[in-house]
């Protein structure tokens, strides 16, 4: 997998990290680097080499991107604090919170320049993104297959002037190049976006090797015809480090309030204006939302898609909430029962 020796900053080490350790530790610790993680096992990536780890129930949750201290015995000394976390509702289950992965600086959401390209997706991942505090950078992929890239440019400038949007061919390396003022020593990027889209073909031309399976590659292994099904994060050497990812299309927004009020500013600063303060920018009378709609200066497509990112957030979060209180009550149950089935054992 990655190679033995990387300097801390070649895994992403930063100052925000080194301010979290105490002189002693500083000497002592380890600084380790959560890279791969495969049920309760991780990987972890140091300056002298990589090696796994067990994780224990009772250890704090933990993510690829994490930082650790270790001993010298590679036990698990603390948890350093995240600059940036990435998480969403896990997929399928109406219950928990996934963390996706930590400690990324900078986020590419890829979307390809096809019947696939869809703003709403675009919006989705960017209120993730920008809830995480993570820098943004729009790919628009497959630029060797559109006549029109730049009607692609145009409709993402749209949403926001100062988004960063390139368009490149995923294939090829000198197209991918123009990422290089991203690319850089001490830099964590994640490559976010839906399946197919060329998340790990990027990744692929940037390392200049087959290194990630791709649509199309049959990997020997038991899993045969598959495509990225974990997420690892990757050494570009003395180039910083990147995070490929499983596609995501059914993300759900949760704890994602302040990342749909920062994709959305522009809506929430005319809504604002509004008349009724619980205006829902239907048809209330003084709505300076629906002002902007008819004056043509907001898509109803985007007052759509906020809205309804909204009420997932508050549904998800509301039900987040909740399982945290019966997880509480689950745990206290828990303690309960064992305190007893002790006293039983001890007669
Ligand atoms: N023509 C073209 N094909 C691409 C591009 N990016 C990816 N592909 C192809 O799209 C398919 C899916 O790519 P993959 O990297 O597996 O997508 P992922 O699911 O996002 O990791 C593969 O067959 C790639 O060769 C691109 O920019 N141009
Ligand atoms: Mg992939
Ligand atoms: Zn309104």
């Amino acid at each position: 997998m990655m190679s033995n020796f990387h300097s801390l900053v070649d895994l992403g080490w930063q100052t925000f990290f080194q301010q979290q350790l105490s002189l002693a530790e500083w000497d002592e610790g380890v600084p380790a680097r959560v890279v791969d993680q495969y049920k309760s096992v991780i990987t972890v990536a140091t300056e002298t080499g990589v090696f796994n780890i067990p994780l224990l129930a009772t250890m704090p949750e933990m993510v690829v991107g994490d930082w650790l201290l270790l001993d010298s015995q590679q036990h698990i000394l603390r948890l350093l604090d995240r600059k940036t976390c990435f998480s969403r509702k896990a997929a399928g289950s109406k219950l928990k919170r996934q963390l996706i992965s930590a400690n990324v600086d900078t986020a590419f959401i890829v979307s390809s320049m096809n019947d696939d390209f869809n703003l709403n997706r675009i919006e989705r991942f960017l209120s993730l993104v920008n809830e995480s505090g993570a820098e943004t950078v729009v790919l628009l992929s497959k630029s060797d297959q559109t006549e029109t890239p730049q009607s692609f440019v145009e409709q993402i400038q749209a949403l926001d002037p100062f988004l960063m949007v390139e368009a490149i061919n995923c294939l090829d390396e000198e197209s991918v190049n123009k990422l290089s003022p991203w690319i850089k020593e001490g830099i964590t990027i994640a490559v976010l976006g839906s399946s197919g889209v060329g998340k790990s073909t990027l990744i692929n031309t940037l390392l200049g090797e087959k290194r990630q399976g791709t649509a199309g590659i049959r990997e020997d292994d038991d899993e045969g015809l598959h495509t990225t099904t974990r997420r690892s994060l990757i050494s570009l050497g003395e180039e910083g480090m990147i995070l490929d990812t499983p596609g995501m299309r059914e993300i759900q927004m949760a704890d994602c309030m302040e990342g749909i009020a920062i994709t959305f500013a522009d809506i929430e600063a005319y809504a604002a204006q509004c008349k009724f303060g619980d205006c829902q920018h239907q048809a209330e009378p003084g709505c300076a939302v629906q002002q902007v709609i008819v004056s043509g200066d907001l898509e109803q497509r985007r007052l759509n898609n906020y809205l309804k990112l909204l009420r997932e957030e508050v549904f998800n979060s509301a039900t987040l909430f909740e399982l945290r209180c019966s997880d509480k009550a689950l745990a206290m149950y828990y303690k309960h029962t064992l305190s007893q089935t002790q006293k039983l054992k001890g007669r």
